[in-house]
C-alpha cells in the first residue's frame, strides 16, 4: 500500500500521507510526494491540493533512522521547492505536530491551516543538526528574524495560537481540519495567490544583534544552536539560493558528526526506554492517589513530583511537628517553581492544597501506591513496610525508594509480594529525570507496567535495574569515584581531575560533586558494610571524613570552602592528609583523564550488562545522562567507548 493516497473533492485533491507512527519523511514519502506534485500538476481537473496526514500527527520530521545512510533523491530541500513551485497551490493541514522537515514541507505550501491543539517547531538542534530543508531560510521570511532564531536555536515547538500570531500559519481551526482546509483552499482558487515564501523579503539585523545572540548561545557549549544561528544570519544577508546552499552544507556536515550520532543514539534509547518491548500488551493500573512515607529531602521531592503530575498525595511523618515541616518543605518547592516562572502563584497554592501531611498511617487506607522514603536502614524501612501492609488496601502497590539495600530483604515474608517494587528516585526527586525501576522476584508484570506508566506521567526516564548493591547508577558511580581516587594516588591534583571532567562536558567533576552532596553518606555505607564483616578497602574519602571533612556543609571536603563560600579552593589540609598515599608521576592530559574515568564507567557498565542488571547498553547510557549529568552530546559511557 502506498504511503500517499489521493481523493478528490471537486476541483481540490486531498493528498493523505499515512506513514505510521508519526509520518516521518522517509525516502519513500519523498518519492510519493514528488510524484503527487507531478501528477496533480498535470491533471486538468484539479486546481489545488490539500495535504493532510493520517494518525496522531502531521509530519514529525525527516526520518531519523535514515540519517546514518547516504542521502537518496529526491532530497527534502528539492521536494519543498517542488511543492512551492507547483502549478496547483498546496495547502498544509496541520494536526498534532509539524516538526523539522514536516514544518519545512508546510512552509513550501502556499497556505497553512493548523488545528488549535497542534504545535510546530524545529527540534533539530536536539539531534545535533540544524534544519536542512529551508527552516532557517524560509522561517525568517515568514515569522521574522527573532522568532526564527528562537525556534531554530532552542528547538522548542510553539503552540498553534503562537504560530498564527507569528504568521507561520494562515488560520487556526477547531474541529474538522480537513473540511476546513478544503473550504479554505476552494475559497482561494481563482484569486491572486500569496507570494511563495522563498520570494518574500527578509530584513537584516545589525552586527550587535548576532554577537549578542551568539554570546547567549555559547554558554550552552553545544555546536548545533550556534550553527543554526549562523544559518539564519546567512538567510538575512545572502540571496535565497546561496543561503539554502549554506544551510544544506551545514546540515550535512553536522549530521555526520560524532555529536549528532550520539544524540540520535539517545533519541532512540529514550523512546525505547519509555515503552519497553518486554511489557508490550501488559496494561498498567490506573494510579489515582499516592502515599509517601518520610518527608526528608527525598520524600519531599517525591511528593512534589507526584503533585506536579496532578496526583493527590498523602505524606506520613513520625509526629505532627515533622508533618507540618514536611508540608512546608514541599510547599517551598512549589513556591520556588512559581518564582522561576514555571508555575503561577495560584497553581503553586493549589499544589500545596492537594498535599496532606499527617502522622496518621490510617490516612493511607485509600491510596493506590505508597512509597517509603525513610532513612536508609533495613530495620527502619522494614518497619515502614509492615505498617504499609497493615493500613493500605491489599491491592495497593508498595514501593521502596532504597538506593543500596536489597529490596528482597525488605520484602521477606510480606503478604502479596506481587505488589512490591523498587522505585529509586534521584535527589532532588522533583527535578532529576532518572527513575530506576527495580522489580522483585515476585513483582507482577502489571505492577511493573504501572511503574513505567507512572514514570511517563511524572516526566521521568525509567530504566529497569536488577538487584545488586547500588543498582545500575550508584554502582557505576562507585567505580567512577574509585578510578578518580586512583588518579589522585598517581599524582593528579584534585582540581585537575575535576577540570578534565568539566572539559569533557560534566557540569561538575567527581570531587566537586562529592563536596556538594556530602562525603559522609557513602562513608557510612562503607562503614556499615565493614561492620558486617565485608571486605571494603579503605578509600581516600574515608581519610577525609575521619578528619571531619564531609564536604561543603563542614566548610571543607576535597576542597576548602572558606567562610561558607561555595567556591572550591585547593586544600593544603587535604594535601597533608593524603601525602603518604600519593606517588609522584607524570600527570596525564585532560583528555586522557576523561578517557580513563569514562572507560571505568563503561567497564562497570559492561559487567552490569553481563550480569543482567541492565537490559541494554543504551539504558546504561540513559542512567548516566539522566541521573549523573553525563553530557548528552557524548551519548553516555557505553556509546562513547563504542560498547553500545
Ligand atoms: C529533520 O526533520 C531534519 C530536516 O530539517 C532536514 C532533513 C534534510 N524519525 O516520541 P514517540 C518514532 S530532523 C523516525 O514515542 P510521541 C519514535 O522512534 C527530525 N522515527 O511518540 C517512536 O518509534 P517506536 C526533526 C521517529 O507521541 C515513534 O515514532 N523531528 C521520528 O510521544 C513514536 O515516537 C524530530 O526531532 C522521526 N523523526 O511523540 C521529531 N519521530 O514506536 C522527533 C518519532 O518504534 N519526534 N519517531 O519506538 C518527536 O518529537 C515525537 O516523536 C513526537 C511524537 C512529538 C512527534
Amino acid at each position: 500500500m502506498s504511503v500517499l493516497t489521493i481523493d478528490r473533492e471537486g476541483e481540490i485533491a486531498v493528498a493523505t500521507l499515512d506513514n505510521p507512527p508519526v509520518n516521518a519523511i522517509s525516502a519513500e514519502v519523498r518519492r510519493a510526494l514528488w510524484e503527487a506534485v507531478e501528477t496533480l500538476d498535470a491533471d486538468p481537473e484539479i486546481r489545488a491540493v490539500v495535504l493532510v496526514c493520517a494518525g496522531r500527527s502531521f509530519i514529525a520530521g525527516a526520518d531519523v533512522k535514515e540519517f546514518g545512510l547516504p542521502p537518496v533523491a529526491p532530497h527534502l530541500p528539492d521536494l519543498v521547492a517542488r511543492i512551492e513551485a507547483a502549478a496547483k497551490p498546496w495547502t498544509a493541514a496541520i494536526h498534532g505536530a509539524a516538526l523539522g522537515g514536516g514544518l519545512e514541507i508546510a512552509l513550501g505550501c502556499r497556505f497553512r491551516l493548523i488545528d488549535a491543539e497542534a504545535r510546530v517547531g524545529f527540534p533539530e538542534v536536539g539531534l545535533g543538526v540544524i534544519p536542512g530543508a529551508s527552516g532557517t531560510v524560509r522561517t525568517p521570511r515568514l515569522a521574522g528574524v527573532e522568532a526564527a532564531v528562537e525556534m531554530v536555536t532552542s528547538g522548542k515547538p510553539v503552540p498553534a495560537s503562537e504560530a498564527l500570531r507569528l504568521g507561520l500559519v494562515d488560520a487556526m481551526v477547531t474541529g474538522d481540519l480537513r473540511g476546513a482546509a478544503v473550504s479554505y483552499t476552494a475559497s482561494m482558487i481563482g484569486g491572486p495567490l500569496p507570494e511563495p515564501v522563498s520570494a518574500r523579503p527578509v530584513e537584516t539585523r545589525p552586527d550587535g544583534y548576532w554577537a549578542e545572540s551568539r554570546a547567549r548561545l555559547e554558554k550552552s557549549g553545544e555546536t548545533a544552536p550556534l550553527r543554526a544561528l549562523e544559518a539564519v544570519r546567512k538567510a538575512t544577508e545572502l540571496p535565497f539560493d546561496e543561503a539554502m546552499a549554506f544551510e544544506r552544507a551545514t546540515f550535512l556536515a553536522l549530521r555526520d558528526s560524532p555529536e549528532a550520532a550520539a544524540l540520535r543514539h539517545v533519541f532512540f534509547a529514550e523512546r525505547a526506554a519509555l515503552r519497553p518491548a518486554a511489557l508490550k500488551g501488559v496494561a498498567p493500573r490506573g494510579i489515582g492517589s499516592v502515599g509517601v512515607v518520610g518527608g526528608g529531602t527525598m520524600g519531599a521531592g517525591i511528593a512534589a513530583a507526584f503533585r506536579m503530575a496532578g496526583m493527590p498525595v498523602t505524606l506520613i511523618e513520625r509526629d505532627a511537628g515533622a508533618a507540618a515541616r514536611a508540608h512546608a518543605a514541599v510547599s517551598r518547592i512549589f513556591v520556588g517553581a512559581a518564582a522561576r516562572g514555571k508555575l503561577t502563584g495560584a497553581e503553586a497554592g493549589a499544589l500545596s492544597d492537594g498535599l496532606v501531611c499527617t502522622d496518621d498511617y490510617a490516612a493511607l487506607g485509600h491510596v493506590d501506591l505508597a512509597i517509603e522514603a525513610v532513612f536508609e536502614d533495613l530495620a527502619v524501612k522494614r518497619a515502614v513496610f509492615d505498617d504499609l501492609a497493615r493500613v493500605c488496601r491489599p491491592d495497593a502497590i508498595l514501593a521502596t525508594n532504597t538506593s543500596y539495600l536489597d529490596p528482597r530483604c525488605l520484602a521477606e515474608g510480606m503478604p502479596a509480594p506481587e505488589r512490591l517494587i523498587g522505585l529509586h528516585f534521584f535527589s532532588p526527586a522533583h527535578v532529576m529525570k532518572l527513575l530506576e525501576i527495580v522489580p522483585l522476584p515476585g513483582t507482577a508484570p502489571e505492577v511493573l507496567a504501572t511503574a513505567f506508566d507512572l514514570a511517563r506521567r511524572l516526566g521521568k526516564m525509567p530504566v529497569r535495574a536488577g538487584i545488586c548493591e547500588g543498582f545500575i547508577g550508584n554502582r557505576i558511580l562507585k567505580r567512577y569515584r574509585a578510578a578518580a581516587e586512583d588518579l589522585l594516588a598517581e599524582g593528579v591534583p584534585v582540581a585537575g581531575v575535576d577540570a578534565a571532567m568539566r572539559d569533557f562536558g560534566f557540569r561538575m567533576g567527581p570531587f566537586e560533586a562529592q563536596d556538594l552532596g556530602g562525603l559522609d553518606i557513602a562513608f557510612l555505607q562503607r562503614e556499615a558494610a565493614r561492620a558486617e564483616g565485608r571486605d571494603v578497602p579503605e578509600t581516600l574519602a574515608d581519610l577525609l571524613v575521619r578528619a571531619g571533612r564531609k564536604g561543603q556543609k563542614t566548610g571543607g571536603g576535597w576542597y576548602d570552602y572558606p567562610e561558607g563560600s561555595r567556591r572550591p579552593v585547593a586544600s593544603d589540609a587535604v594535601a597533608r592528609l593524603l601525602a603518604d598515599r600519593i606517588a609522584g608521576g607524570e600527570v596525564p592530559a585532560p583528555e586522557a583523564i576523561a578517557e580513563r574515568l569514562v572507560g571505568a564507567m563503561a567497564d562497570e557498565g559492561a559487567t552490569i550488562l553481563g550480569e543482567g542488571i541492565a537490559d541494554s547498553a543504551a539504558e546504561i547510557d540513559l542512567v548516566e545522562i539522566h541521573g549523573y549529568g553525563f553530557p548528552r552530546g557524548k551519548g553516555g559511557p557505553m556509546h562513547w567507548t563504542g560498547r553500545g
